[in-house]
């Protein structure tokens, strides 16, 4: 095969900035005609995943299902770039496993910013609503984050520029 496929799969708070990466990873990539393809929790929960809530166990589907779908990307020779908050340390190593199992390079990206830098961007009012009690399960006010022992590669998100860190992200993972 020409191109070689492979997963970046960035966790981390909502509002963390994973998806502001992902997308520079995705347009950086293709600029240099490797194909890559974004695959976002935000957007997988209106189509493939709109069955899913966010209790514990719909959230470790969610999980399973884009990591098997981005293997099927990986395989076909894209970069699939995952932006899932995905919680639980569990599921993400699953997630390496089925790509292991298959021979596809697997990378995790632990985009960790300070749950306080998250709750004052607040970007769609989440955390004031869950601060309020009105949703159930919010990760990090009222549902667990499981931070990640053993990414590839750990950033965070403030000052950079998320096209810096997605820069950075490839000269590390050297892809
Ligand atoms: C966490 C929630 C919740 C709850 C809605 N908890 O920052 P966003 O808004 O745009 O993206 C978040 C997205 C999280 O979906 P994931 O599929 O990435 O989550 S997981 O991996 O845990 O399954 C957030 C929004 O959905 N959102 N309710 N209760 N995030």
């Amino acid at each position: 095969r020409a191109t070689r496929g492979a997963t970046i799969w960035l966790t981390g708070l909502s509002a963390s900035g994973k998806s502001s990466i992902a997308v520079e990873l995705e347009r950086s990539l293709v600029a240099e005609g490797r194909p890559a393809y974004l695959m976002d929790g935000d957007n997988l929960r209106h189509g493939l995943n709109s069955d899913l809530g966010f209790g514990d166990d719909d959230r470790r589907e969610n999980m399973r299902r884009t990591a098997e779908v981005a293997a099927l990307f990986a395989d076909s020779g894209v970069v699939a770039v995952v932006s899932l908050i995905s919680p639980f340390a569990a599921e993400r190593r699953r997630a390496k496993e089925i790509h292991a199992e298959r021979g596809l390079p697997f990378y995790e990206i632990f985009v960790d910013t300070p749950l306080d830098v998250c709750e004052s961007r607040d970007p769609k009012g989440l955390y004031a609503k869950a601060r309020r009690g009105e949703i159930a399960a919010f990760t990090g006010i009222n549902s667990p984050y499981e931070r990640p022992a053993e990414a590839d590669l750990v950033v965070t998100h403030h000052g950079d520029e998320p096209h810096a860190i997605a820069e950075l992200i490839r000269r590390t993972l050297e892809i």
